[in-house]
């Protein structure tokens, strides 16, 4: 007898059926993985073709911009655009809010569409990072930047890997595996483990003379008692932590000998880097902070492409970190 595995289209229309929902959500997931296919084939085969290099502008963030980053953009805007079920978008590469079907879309989208650019070069792991929020049902619709405690769902692609991990709220954090006919299969629960053994910590080593003197001292207390890795690429790095436990930070950049090279508000996006996974990392039993020991999933946002610090991974050790974080 042949064995069919389950695809990732059948195990959210169970999920969706389940739970008395509407497909509209089947919908926008459908244009998502559109593009995520996309943008796998384009890094696939992009060293071949000469993506892999400078596009020759500069973004938003002051970033030169890859051909990749406006490659997977473009894909990104055109699937979600097409489905008629996004409001409005937020993106790594665009200043402004991008209006898609403003009076009958349902959900808002935050995305980063290729994130790891140190990595692109190599044709190395990056991620296609999303968070979905849902439009006010009852009542008049604020238009209102959501803060990651209201997402309903945040998932992450590593690309060219082709893994696709996804946080349905209250209902788990899943990973799928891409197969020979391009279609992400067999879900597998995710949650961290509790045992130590594995735990692993990650972050840019050679930052740690700028962090906070507590997080240093943190840091010097306690990094022999885990591995370390990091790839420099957070969908990659938070991948690993999904796995096999630990924690990952991007603290705050304070003590940096050129001040104007410090970070005090962090590195990476709130919208759709920080809340994406700190999503994630709740579904899977984790959780995430910022440099105040705030979680991550409370924090409203102020403005599209708002940075904090991140600290993220299994429980204990978020805990531990937070104490520290807020001095106590
Ligand atoms: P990007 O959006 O320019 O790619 O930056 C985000 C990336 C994350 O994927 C990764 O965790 C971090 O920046 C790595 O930064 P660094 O190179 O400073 O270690
Ligand atoms: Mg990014």
């Amino acid at each position: 007898m042949l064995q069919f595995d389950q695809t990732f289209y059948d195990f959210l229309l169970e999920h969706q059926e389940r739970h008395n929902r509407t497909y509209h959500f089947l919908i926008l997931m459908n244009s998502i993985l559109n593009a995520a296919k996309r943008i796998q084939h384009y890094y696939l085969t992009g060293a071949l073709r000469g993506h892999l290099g400078l596009a020759g502008s500069v973004n938003v963030q002051g970033e030169e911009v890859m051909k990749m980053d406006e490659i997977a953009n473009d894909l990104v805007k055109h699937y979600l655009k097409r489905s008629g079920r996004v409001i409005h978008a937020v993106g790594e590469e665009e200043e402004e809010i991008i209006p898609m079907n403003v009076e009958g879309g349902r959900y808002f989208v935050y995305y980063d569409p290729m994130d790891g650019s140190s990595n692109v070069a190599h044709n190395l792991p990056v991620g296609f990072l999303f968070g979905v929020a849902k439009r006010n049902l009852e009542g008049p619709e604020d238009m209102h930047l959501r803060a990651g405690r209201e997402y309903i769902a945040s998932g992450m692609f590593v690309i060219p890997t082709g893994t696709f991990t996804i946080a349905l709220r209250q209902a788990g954090c899943w990973r799928f595996h891409i197969d020979e006919t391009f279609n992400y299969v067999r879900p597998t629960l995710m949650q961290l483990p509790e045992n130590r053994k594995s735990w692993e910590l990650s972050f840019n080593s050679a930052n740690r003379s700028t962090f906070a003197a507590k997080i240093q001292k943190w840091i010097a207390e306690n990094e022999q008692k885990y591995a370390f890795r990091y790839m420099g690429a957070l969908a990659g790095d938070f991948h690993r932590i999904l796995l096999n436990g630990g924690l990952f930070m991007y603290p705050a950049i304070v003590n940096h000998p050129d001040p104007k090279k410090n970070r005090p508000q962090g590195k990476l996006r709130l919208m759709y880097e920080a809340a994406v996974v700190a999503f994630m990392c709740r579904e899977a039993g984790g959780g995430a902070v910022d440099e105040t020991g705030t979680s991550i999933l409370d924090i409203v946002p102020q403005k599209p492409h708002q940075r904090t610090a991140l600290y993220l991974g299994s429980k204990p050790l978020v805990e531990e970190i937070g104490l520290v974080l807020k001095g106590q």
